[in-house]
């Protein structure tokens, strides 16, 4: 089970990193060539997804990158038309950050039917966007407002209600692209004062920047525009 190992990674300080690949810029003619540098990153995980996703190849893009590639793939999706039963699991995502009813509660019942005839790991993450010095593609999307990053009580206070509720990751996101990424005050104290998993992403586009998502106290760290812009990223 995905889920297993990543509290068992985070029990025994195991630091987790994930690349995160848009089907809408990726071309399929390099998967494989994707594939292979992520077989020779430190990546533990794949996501799939994206705000919008208007390319139909989820399930051809799964399918190429499970040819070569033996880690988990996790679906990232912005609405249910990007679920795929090739991948292992999904992330099923509530945006507690924002006050839209459909991204806290109409996608995931629709998601329903469609997840019911795959075998997917549903693993449910509260999702918190978090200001990132522009408007991102999730605050666009989604219509939401970002929380403010020198509100680090309320986002904790957002990180725990999603704890009560039952979330079991917690995802702080400053959005694909983002200028700034999450603070690192911020990943403490949500590490901190919680007792789930931790996903930061959003904006971390050096190796050092991953170390230091890590010492905050981040479980796992998600890489997106850094790795598309060069895929030798984390072999240079
Ligand atoms: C976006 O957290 C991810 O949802 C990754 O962001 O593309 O900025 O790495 P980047």
């Amino acid at each position: 089970m995905i889920y297993n190992e990543m509290v068992s990674a985070k029990k025994n300080g195991k630091k987790l990193l994930a690349v995160l690949l848009d089907p809408d810029k990726i071309v399929m003619e390099k998967v494989g060539v994707l594939a292979e540098k992520i077989n020779q990153s430190p990546a533990t995980h794949v996501f799939v997804g994206g705000s919008i996703v208007e390319a139909d190849i989820i399930d051809e893009l799964i399918l190429t990158l499970k040819q070569k590639l033996r880690l988990p793939i996790l679906l990232f999706p912005g609405n249910p038309s990007q679920i795929s039963k090739e991948a292992d699991g999904i992330l099923f995502l509530t945006l507690l950050s924002g006050r839209n009813p459909d991204y806290l509660i109409e996608h995931q019942v629709n998601a329903v039917p469609i997840l019911k005839k795959t075998r997917l790991e549903v693993i449910s993450t509260g999702y918190i966007l978090i200001e990132s010095g522009t408007q991102t593609a999730v605050e666009r999307v989604s219509k939401t407002e970002p929380l403010r990053r020198s509100n680090v009580d309320y986002v904790l206070q957002t990180a725990q209600a999603g704890e009560y509720i039952g979330n079991k990751l917690l995802y702080l996101e400053a959005g694909s692209g983002a200028k700034l990424a999450v603070p690192l005050a911020m990943i403490s104290s949500v590490s901190e004062n919680t007792g789930i998993p931790v996903i930061v992403g959003g904006g971390i586009r050096s190796k050092s920047a991953i170390e230091e998502a890590f010492a905050a106290g981040a479980d796992l760290v998600v890489i997106g525009t850094a790795f598309e812009n060069d895929a030798d990223f984390f072999n240079s």
